[in-house]
């Protein structure tokens, strides 16, 4: 009997065996870009030299460098089917402008995704927000997205000098009033406690970022101009009622001095030397990705607070409820010079599980990632004089390319909550639950995009010219009507409904 299974054994794994000794393995190539010397080192990943082991393939790697990138791009594309790779990885490769006016040299892949992606099919049917932004305008999905793991769900957060606030006997604000009176504290009093009551910066910045209005419902996080109301209806940020009481607030802090006045003509070197004075710490109040980066040696000084409340007694938070900058499309894309887009697609779909998603967004399980025996997953810390960042980009596909976190597969991910990524998720605790509706970054047609960068070159730059001109001279009840129809005449109402048509596609691709 027991002679009988061995036999049967040897007979039923034989033509596996000699399948993958004698076939040899199928071959495409994958063009992608890479930030700057990043190079090629991520190929070594575990997984993904594991994966090919398994399908008998070998992936053809191109890669691109962004320095050379911007040259090349039109070369390829110019060139179309006889230049033009298998499959393009990476949401920074090729934009879905570069797809759709090229739209004749990228294949439709709904049909081919059902029929070969099962994990995409199923994380489509959990999330279908993921769905909706993989759909281009004219319906078809030219491309796959991902969902990066453990993401923060708040952006800018709130962080302000628990130092200041003990030494001046003050209470943490949290609202518009009571934060006003403590910037005011910070400034006319020895705050920093070092005798000079004249060197303290209440509130800093880099131009006004619109995180400063965040508490009269200013929540536009991916910068797309337009906010989501709680009844689902979107509207253009720049002329809402948020944004002129949110100015009209910033020029009345301008005036009593509380915001630095170097906040409009400032880089980013002259604010961090501020924050990080090697004599004393000399910043109150900020909106910050994280108090660790910007504070430095401060850091311990400062916490995140609560958002502050508006004059609708609301807290309002900048973030995405998805996770930050967590889905985004246009991770892999096939093109009409590939010979077996399904066989791609099956390889792809390798991807879309939480185990391959933390090995490709930071690296190699047992090597930078590990799996422990009750099921959770650890983010090791890297070698001794390597940051943390440059080690995940130099092991992994990172930020490019197909993945899938599920939010229970997310639950089961460990990370160091005092550095890095665990920081900032650290700092959702006070902030997330505030998280409301964001606009997404959507897809438009070819006319659409045209149209945009016209009507966006003129519209934009008069929007921040005016603003900077408020904030540090007001004026703006006198000049709101006339700002209004500027805009009006700059194309606003056409921008509107681009904006809104492609919101409307996007909800309707969720069905
Ligand atoms: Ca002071
Ligand atoms: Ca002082």
């Amino acid at each position: 009997m027991k002679k009988l299974l061995s036999l049967l054994l040897i007979v039923c794994l034989l033509p596996v065996f000699s399948a993958s000794f004698a076939e040899e393995p199928k071959t495409f190539s994958v063009l992608t870009m890479r930030w700057s010397d990043m190079g090629d080192s991520f190929v070594s990943n575990p997984f993904l030299v594991q994966l090919e082991e398994e399908m008998n393939i070998k992936v053809d790697w191109q890669i691109v460098s962004s320095n050379d990138w911007g040259d090349q791009k039109p070369i390829l594309l110019a060139g179309g089917e006889s230049v033009l790779p298998d499959a393009v990885l990476g949401f920074q490769t090729f934009s879905e402008a570069d797809i759709i006016n090229n739209v004749e040299y990228f294949l439709p892949l709904e049909d081919l995704i059902e029929e070969n992606m099962p994990n995409l099919v199923a994380a489509f049917e959990e999330m279908p927000a993921l769905k909706a932004i993989s759909t281009s305008a004219d319906g078809h999905i030219y491309s796959l997205p991902s969902r990066m793991p453990k993401r923060p769900v708040a952006c800018n957060v709130p962080v302000i000098n628990m130092k200041w606030l003990e030494n001046l006997n003050l209470a943490v604000p949290t609202t518009i009033e009571e934060l006003e009176a403590v910037l005011v504290a910070f400034k006319e009093q020895d705050a920093n406690g070092n005798g000079d009551p004249n060197d303290e910066i209440p509130f800093t910045g880099i131009g006004l970022g619109m995180d400063f209005l965040t508490p009269f419902g200013m929540t536009d996080v991916y910068g797309q101009r337009y906010l989501v109301e709680e009844d689902g209806t979107v509207k253009y940020a720049y002329t809402s009622d948020e944004y002129k009481e949110g100015l009209k607030w910033a020029h009345k802090l301008y005036k009593l001095g509380v915001i630095d006045n170097e906040l409009f003509t400032q880089d980013q070197v002259i604010r961090d030397a501020k924050c990080d004075d090697p004599e004393v710490s000399r910043v109150g109040f900020a909106y910050a990705w994280s108090y660790d980066a910007i504070f430095r040696r401060w850091m311990n000084e400062y916490a995140v607070i609560e958002p502050i409340a508006g004059p609708d007694g609301v807290r309002y938070q900048q973030g995405d409820k998805n996770g930050l900058y967590s889905i985004k499309s246009n991770q892999l894309s096939i093109t009409t010079a590939c010979e077996d887009p399904a066989l791609v697609l099956q390889w792809a779909d390798k991807f879309y599980t939480g185990e391959a998603s933390i090995q490709n967004f930071w690296g190699g399980l047992g090597e930078v990632t590990s799996a422990n025996p009750d099921g959770t997953y650890t983010l090791n810390n890297p070698p001794e004089g390597i940051s943390a960042d440059s080690w995940y980009w130099d092991r992994s596909l990172r930020d490019f390319g197909p993945k899938y976190s599920s939010l229970a597969f997310d639950e089961k991910i460990i990370l160091d909550p005092t550095q890095g990524d665990g920081l900032k998720v650290a700092m959702d605790e006070n902030t997330a639950q505030y998280v409301g509706e964001c606009f997404p970054e959507l897809k438009y047609t070819a006319d659409e995009y045209n149209e945009l960068s016209f009507l966006q070159a003129d519209i934009d730059t008069f929007v921040d010219t005016t603003r900077a001109r408020w904030v540090t001279e007001g004026g703006i009840d006198e000049e709101w009507d006339d700002y209004v129809s500027t805009l009006y005449a700059m194309g606003l109402e056409d921008m509107n409904n681009i904006y809104f048509g492609a919101y409307a596609r996007y909800l309707e691709a969720q069905k």
